[in-house]
């Protein structure tokens, strides 16, 4: 099997697994490549790799995280072991290995010549403010010392050499901002566009140290990193695109509207502005993007991050718990725990110990051992046939959500929801029917 270290080596896996659609008809950047990203993930039809991009020599990818059973490809591992593989790996950092030369500086253009127009950026939604680029790991270093930070930031296309960036509250890449503005200096950042997707996956997480030695834990194998061109910042060797830019300090410009992981437009902000100074990249690179508010998106923000904390904070309550799932259609404010209960009362424990572990999530459902969190079939049967909603259905009024929920105040207040799925006691006896799983190959290959 192919062993994964960069995008390319990723994209033979997702071919060799069926995941991978490869489009040869030219597509426009211009919304259409959103749109189609869109429809093969509705559809499931994998990750969509744009060999002909109109007025660009760059191949486009997205979707490349865009289902559990890619996320598993990437990490080598079951679709239902993934949150404990995560969880583990959170607590067994491997750092990063500097090596001295690399891919990603095979081709290397410097100030003026590094022009955001020559890359592929998408226009991905239809009301979306302009060009982003989504699918970009941002690299950042505290300006004293040399702490690296891995995450998404969104970056409006504005310019030859300029980029809009929003940087969220709370974020540690917000704190390396803030400390450079208070000086009032420019902050040094990359953003890497396209690598192993261990990288990608641990960008995503809340680690109090650098995210690349999450990756690397990820992948089993120290992540091979290289020092930028214009500044002191790491990035992997085997990166397809390097974009090295410093954050301007007090200077604010409009950005957005962008499709968001709820499934809705964000607003416009007042938000700082970046300055390029040099793009490197590979041989034949190959630009990855994230269409907004598609699953991709869900995966890697809410789903993979907090699917390990919710695994901890249930399991600390009820030792019955068998697998929870935070599915990527409930936009990471719906919890799914599934439970062999001991107790009548335990699943209401379970959706309250669920409403702790993350303060986005909203509505928590608990299930049976027999019901399957990972098809919405079978929570919607259990939702349908095992709610008694006088005496199963709770709501905490007046808690905290996140502001982008849209049932949510301006300040993200809410009314969570718990409802337990579970057989109750009084139909204790009601069997329901199960046919067995077989290989149903061996019947439609038999003469
Ligand atoms: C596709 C995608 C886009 C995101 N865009 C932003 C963004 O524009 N601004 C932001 O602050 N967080 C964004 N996030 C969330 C952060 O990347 C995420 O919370 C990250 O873990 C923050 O890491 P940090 O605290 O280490 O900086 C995005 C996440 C994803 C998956
Ligand atoms: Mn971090």
């Amino acid at each position: 099997m192919t062993q994964i270290n960069d995008l390319r080596s990723f994209i033979e896996i997702l071919r060799q697994n069926n995941q991978l659609a490869e489009i040869e008809r030219p597509v426009s950047l211009e919304y259409e490549i959103g749109t189609v990203i869109a429809n093969l993930e509705k559809k499931n039809m994998g990750a969509g790799l744009f060999k002909n991009v109109k007025n660009s020599k760059f191949q486009v990818i997205g979707g490349v995280l865009g289902s559990m059973e890619r996320v598993a490809l990437a990490l080598g591992c079951k679709k239902s072991e993934i949150n404990e593989f995560v969880g583990k790996c959170l607590d067994n950092p491997i750092p990063p290995v500097v090596v001295d030369t690399a891919p990603c500086h095979q081709n290397i253009l410097l100030d003026d010549e590094a022009d955001l127009n020559l890359l592929p950026i998408p226009t991905h939604a239809p009301k979306d403010g302009g060009p982003y680029i989504t699918g970009g790991v941002t690299v950042g270093k505290e300006l004293h010392g040399n702490r690296h930070n891995l995450s998404f930031i969104r970056m409006q296309l504005k310019g030859k050499r300029k980029l809009g960036v929003n940087i969220n509250e709370w974020r540690h890449m917000r704190e390396f901002y803030d400390e450079a503005e208070k000086e009032g200096k420019r902050l040094p950042i990359a953003v890497v566009i396209g690598a192993d997707p261990v990288y990608y996956i641990a960008a995503g997480l809340r680690y109090d140290g650098d995210e690349t030695e999450i990756a690397g834990a990820l992948r089993g194998k120290a992540i091979e990193v290289v020092k930028c061109i214009t500044s002191d910042i790491y990035v992997p060797a085997t990166s397809e695109i390097v974009i090295e830019a410093e954050i301007l300090p007090h200077y604010r410009e409009e950005e957005g509207p962008l499709g968001e992981y709820t499934g809705h437009y964000s607003a416009t902000w007042q938000n700082p502005v970046l300055e390029v100074k040099a793009i490197t990249y590979r041989n034949g690179a190959i630009f990855q993007t994230i269409a907004g508010a598609s699953f991709e998106h869900v995966n890697l923000g809410n789903v993979l991050p907090r699917e390990p904390l919710l695994k901890k904070f249930t399991q600390y309550v009820s030792s019955g718990v068998i697998n929870v799932h935070l599915p990527p259609y409930g936009s990471g404010f719906l919890a799914l725990i599934q439970v062999k209960k001991k107790n009548p009362g335990e699943p209401k424990n379970l959706a309250l110990a669920a409403m702790m572990s993350y303060v986005n999530i909203k509505n928590v459902i608990v299930v049976d051992e027999d019901v399957d969190i990972f098809n919405p079939a079978d929570v919607m049967w259990a939702l349908s046939n095992r709610v008694i909603p006088e005496k199963d259905i709770f709501y905490v009024p007046n808690s905290q959500g996140h502001e982008l929920d849209p049932s949510s105040d301006r300040r993200g207040v809410h009314t969570k929801m718990g409802i337990d799925a579970t057989l109750s006691e009084e139909s204790k006896g009601i069997e329901r029917v199960v046919y067995p799983d077989i290989d149903l190959q061996e019947y439609l290959d038999a003469k």
